[in-house]
Parts: structure tokens; sequence; C-alpha cells
């Protein structure tokens, strides 16, 4: 388990008492303000997810609402729908054209604004070029993107057409990149010719260049010109965005889809270095996206919310683009980070734009709180009425700083957990409705039902602690993890037959709170985003000199959880500073600087039983400094005080 979540979470269940239910000032104006939706969804499970669905314009009504053969789902599978219509035509249609869908926020300060017809225009104009490129219906395309608008543009132009799309984070690497190209078997990538972060240009184009050298389906590069920086370019494939979308018509029929038709290929992090391509679909997704949104979020008319995760993110598909552009909501997108020019930056947005809704990781959080008030004080922050919390479970220090700081104490707070393979957020408290507790992710969504059990799937008692499972679908849910079945039902569905089993440990207190405590498994979570721990290790083992590698994710105040590595170098190699750099940069390329790891120990040998397994779990104990349990399955029990006592050296 992750032991610095767990911990946090542990000590928070043993000493939180604090409770805030909801302002009677806020539950009178909330979108729900009381129990009926929860008894809704569990007096008729299915009609209340068709009565969300309802809330879409289907091109053919569905009239079935669940096919479940487990783990098999499928949600209004007859119906028939375009994802795109629903996010922009229906809105522009009903006059609403002039709504801002986006305040969109450069890193050096320019700024757009694009209302719901120009996100239309441009999303037309994408598609038809797209098609000009060769690409079909059922192509896929990835997507290799800065946070500009062209990127929701691009995801939305790919769902007109039903071409499912994967975006892959701007911040992995070529190699990481061509891994995902490869899998999804792309016709065409779209990506920039860079990317500004911390003041500085990320080479996109030069990396999407190297990626594309290393895989066979590509056939074109479409590139948006954001940066001005020179860029190679390859005659034939490459073709400009602003020559070949700008010159095509502001209309473009969208495709009638079948509600199970893949929208879209998120690749995220499992146990084994190999990424997943998760799955999602069209009508089930977009249904249980857009009811989150609506309900935990209580957006209105005039909200402006904002969303600060990366689209390249889970978090930014389904409440950055998908969730708010189908409810018609005003959003902020902005492309850089919290630092740039100054540690203000966030909070001069929000003063900016009015932003009344804010959504992001606890990470970011406890980052501002040690940068101090001060940055925050500079500004208005009284537009916020509303903060939400995700990505890993938030410490209570950091809930209470959020609420009183940011929040100026009259915000709710929704800690929401969700994972890429639910798509939609599960587990969160509605605003107007629970009563919060710092640390806790309160109770499921309504229509969604969690428990949390022992090895031997059994319930847990109130104040126990175990596996969070999911006992029946929902529509968001991942379809598959893209030509894997067997890792599918091999993941989710095998260790507790029947029931999705997430990952997580969590506890249930004894009123029924859920408090998630982390990973159980080989996951890291570093700064909020999800990294394995054999990925980091293949990277490692892939450079010369080195022999083994374990990885283990170290308690972090910030982050969360930070990389530690334990590295064993082949023989004839000496450790050095020089080559800890070069180790940390070569896990850079090859995954990504998220992967950086923060810290290198080289080790003359590795712990492992007798059969040769390397015990993580000891490692993950040396490295977090806490007393180490039973070693007597060790071959050789020395190795550890070799490494407990280098590593008590390094602290
Ligand atoms: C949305 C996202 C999923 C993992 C999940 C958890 C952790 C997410 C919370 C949380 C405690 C939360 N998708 N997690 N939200 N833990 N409280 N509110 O993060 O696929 O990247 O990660 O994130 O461990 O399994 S993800």
């Amino acid at each position: 388990m992750a032991d610095s979540n767990a911990d946090r979470a542990l000590e928070a269940l043993a000493t939180e008492e604090r409770r805030f239910p909801p302002a009677a000032t806020f539950t009178a104006q909330a979108n729900t303000r009381d129990r009926s939706l929860y008894e809704h969804a569990e007096r008729d499970f299915e009609g209340f997810w068709a009565e969300q669905a309802r809330t879409l314009d289907w091109r053919k009504p569905f009239g079935k609402v669940l096919e479940w053969e487990a783990p098999y789902a499928k949600w209004f599978a007859d119906g028939e729908l375009n994802v795109a219509e629903n996010c922009l035509d229906r809105h522009v249609r009903a006059g609403r054209g002039a709504r801002v869908a986006y305040h969109w926020e450069g890193e050096p300060g320019d700024a757009r604004t694009v209302t719901y017809a120009d996100l239309l225009a441009l999303t037309n104009r994408c598609a038809n070029a797209l098609g000009e490129l060769g690409v079909r219906t059922g192509d896929r395309v990835a997507i290799y993107m800065p946070m500009i608008p062209e990127l929701p543009a691009a995801m939305l132009a790919c769902a007109r057409i039903g071409a499912p799309f994967t975006v892959v984070f701007a911040g992995f690497s070529a190699e990481a990149l061509s891994g995902r190209i490869e899998d999804a078997e792309a016709k065409v990538l779209i990506t920039a010719d860079g990317g500004y972060r911390k003041g500085g240009v990320v080479p996109l184009k030069k990396n999407a260049d190297d990626a594309v050298a290393r895989t066979t389906t590509i056939e074109h590069v479409l590139v948006v010109r954001r940066t001005t920086q020179e860029v190679p370019w390859t005659a034939g494939r490459d073709v400009w965005w602003h020559e070949l979308v700008e010159r095509q018509s502001p209309e473009c029929a969208a495709v009638s889809l079948p509600a199970e038709h893949m929208l879209y290929l998120l690749y995220t992090s499992g146990t084994t270095a190999k990424p997943k391509g998760i799955v999602h679909t069209t009508g089930g997704y977009l249904t249980g996206v857009s009811a989150t949104h609506r309900y935990v979020f209580d957006i209105k008319d005039d909200d402006v919310f904002w969303c600060a995760a990366d689209i390249g993110w889970v978090t930014g598909h389904s409440y950055i683009v998908f969730g708010p552009l189908a409810n018609g909501t005003t959003s902020v997108m902005y492309e850089g980070t919290p630092d740039f020019p100054d540690k203000d930056r966030w909070w001069q947005v929000i003063e900016k734009y009015r932003v009344t809704v804010l959504y992001c990781a606890p990470t970011a959080i406890r980052t501002f709180m040690k940068w101090g008030d001060g940055y925050v004080r500079k500004h208005d922050l009284r537009s916020l009425r509303l903060l939400g919390s995700v990505g890993e479970p938030i410490n209570p220090e950091a809930w209470l700083w959020y609420q009183e700081t940011i929040g100026g104490g009259r915000c709710p707070i929704v800690d929401t957990w969700w994972m890429t393979e639910t798509g939609m957020i599960l587990i969160t408290p509605l605003p107007g409705v629970v009563t919060t507790k710092p640390g806790s992710a309160t109770f499921p969504f309504p229509g969604v039902k969690a428990d949390v059990v022992d090895d031997a799937g059994r319930s847990v008692p109130p104040g126990g602690a175990g596996y969070l499972v999911l006992e029946r679908p929902w529509p968001a849910m991942l379809r598959g993890i893209y030509k894997d079945d067997r890792r599918y039902r091999e993941t989710y569905w095998s260790r507790f037959p029947g029931r999705y089993f997430a990952g997580d440990g969590a506890k249930r207190d004894a009123e029924g709170y859920l408090w998630l405590m982390g990973r159980v498994d080989d996951v890291m979570k570093i700064s909020g985003h999800r990294i394995s721990t054999t990925e980091v290790e293949s990277a490692l083992v892939s450079h010369p000199k080195v022999a083994e590698a374990a990885v283990i994710g170290r308690e972090d105040p910030v982050t969360g959880q930070a990389i530690f590595a334990f590295v064993t170098l082949r023989s004839g190699n000496e450790s050095s500073d020089a080559l800890s750099v070069e180790l940390r940069e070569h896990v850079v390329k090859g995954i990504g600087a998220i992967a950086r790891p923060k810290t290198i120990m080289f080790s003359p040998d590795l712990p492992k039983t007798r059969s040769g397994k390397i015990m993580r779990r000891l490692l993950r104990d040396i490295a977090n400094g806490v007393p180490l349990g039973d070693t007597t399955t060790l071959a050789d029990a020395s190795v550890v005080e070799t490494i407990r006592t280098a590593t008590g050296a390094e602290d």
C-alpha cells in the first residue's frame, strides 16, 4: 500500500472529528437539495441513468438501458448520437452560440475568448481537414498537443466523424508517444510546433517526429503553429493546421453513431511496463460525465468553471472537455504552470475571469501552502463558491487550508474519487446535501455502489480497512483494454469475480464515510500523475550500466509520493553523482519528466526472496524509514542492513 497516503488517511481517520454540513444558503440554491437523487437511483437504478441520458440529444432514442454480462457492459446500446453535436451544435441551435466555451489563457499572457459558435466552426473545419487527410469513421487519430483551444477542437472533430482519438500528454517523451501510436495504430498525428511551459518552449514537433520515425501507421502529421520556432519538416507527410484547416468549410455533418462506438482510448499505467489503452465509448460516457459535472459541481449557467488539470489526463477529458461542454458551461483553460511568471498566476486567473468553481489536485494545494498565503492574498477570490479535489487522498491540513485560504471559509469542498478507467467521478459528496469530513471522499454518487472488502471478498464491518470494489456497472465505465481482453478481465474482474477491483485501499468509518488510502498495487501517484514502478524500472534497466532496479513510491509532503529508485550497477561501473543525473535523465527520455526519479540509491544488491523476487515491500519500508517487518524469507538478510545504513546516511 502507498504508505504516505495510508498514513495520512489513517491519521485523519483517527483524529478527524470535524464536520462541515452544507450551509443552508448553499443548499437553497443547489441543483440537488435533498436525498431524492440517491433515493431515485436506489429505487430504480436503470431508470435513474436513463433519465440522465435523456438530458442529451439522441439521433435515435435508446430503448434498452443496460446490458450487463459481467464484465462486459453496454449502455443505451440501440441508441445513436454524436458527442460533438451534443457538446456544440445543440447549444448553438438553442441560440447560445455567443456563450463563452473557454476563456483561454496562454502562459506568456496572451488570451483568447472561444464561444460555442467559434468552437463549432473550428471543430468542423478540423473534421473536414481530417477527412481530406483520409481519416474515416473508425480510424484512430493520435493527439500530442499543448493546452490550446485547438486541442479540444481536435478531440471534438474526431468525435464528430467517429474517429476514436488518443490524447498523449505533452509531457510524455517521444518514446512513450511512439508506443501509444503503435498500439492504437493511429493514421494521423495532430501536434504543434511547440508549447509554452515555465517560460520555456517544449519541442513537441521534434518529439513527434522522433516518435513517428519508430512507427509504421502514421500517414500525416497535422501541426498547429503555437510558438513559431523552427521545426523539422517532412514534405508530403506534414501539414500546417493554418494552411489546411483554415481553408475548410465551417460546416460538417456529424455522423450518427451507436452509443457503444469507441470515443477514445487513453493510455494509463498498470502494474507492468506497458501502459493499457483504456477504451471509452460514446453514449454512456457522455451521460456519466455530464451528470456528475452538473451535480457534483452544482453547475449553473452563470458559473465560470476551472478544472486546472491537463487535457492529457482523464480529468481533463471528462471535466475540461466533455462534461462542461455537454452542459453548455463556460470554462477557463490555462496553458502553463502555476509559477509563471510568478507564484500567484492561478489567483490572478481566478480574479481575471471571476472563476466560481475550482477543481484541482491536492499536490497543487500543498505546493501553494508551501509558497505561503501572501501570493493568495494579493488577489480577490470572492467569486469562488465551490472547490473540488482529485487525484490522490487529500490530507486534512491541506483540505482545511484550501477551505479557509482559497475558499474564504464559504465554499464547500468536493473530494472526488475516480480513475481513468471509471471515466467519471464515482465517490464524492453532493455539495448541497452531504456533510463533509476533511480527508474523506464521503459516499458513492447516486446509482454507484461501492464496498470495502477483505482478502476473501467479505464486506468489512464499519471501522475496518480493505479493498475498494464497485458492485455494479456505471455508464462511463471502461469497456475494455484495447486489444487485450485478457488483461482487462485479469486486472479488474478476477480478484473478486463479478466486482470491479479498483486497486485502492479504503476504510469505512462508523457512519459509512469512505476514506481512500492509496494504491495497493505497483502504481504510484506522483503529484497526482499515475506511473507504475515497473515502467520506471524498465526505463532504468534499459541503460547499459544498470543491472537491476527496484522502484518504490516514497512518502513526500508535497507530491504525495516521490520516485525512489534502488539501482544495482553492472560490474565494472562505479556509482557517482554524475551517473545518478545521467540515469534520471535516461528515465525522462524513456517516459517523460513526470517520471524523473527524485532519489537514486546505488546498492550492491537488492533484497530478494529465495526464489529471486525483489522484496519491494521491504525497500518501501526502508525508504520511508519505518520499522521492518518479517525478513525471514530473505535469501540474504544482511543486504537490508547494508541498504538501510546507506539510506540513513543519505538522509
Ligand atoms: C482521476 C484520476 C486513479 C487513482 C485512484 C486513486 C487516486 C484519485 C482520488 C484518489 C484518493 C481521491 N485518475 N485517486 N482521486 N485517491 N482520493 N479523491 O486521478 O487514473 O490517474 O488515477 O488516483 O489511487 O486509483 S488516474
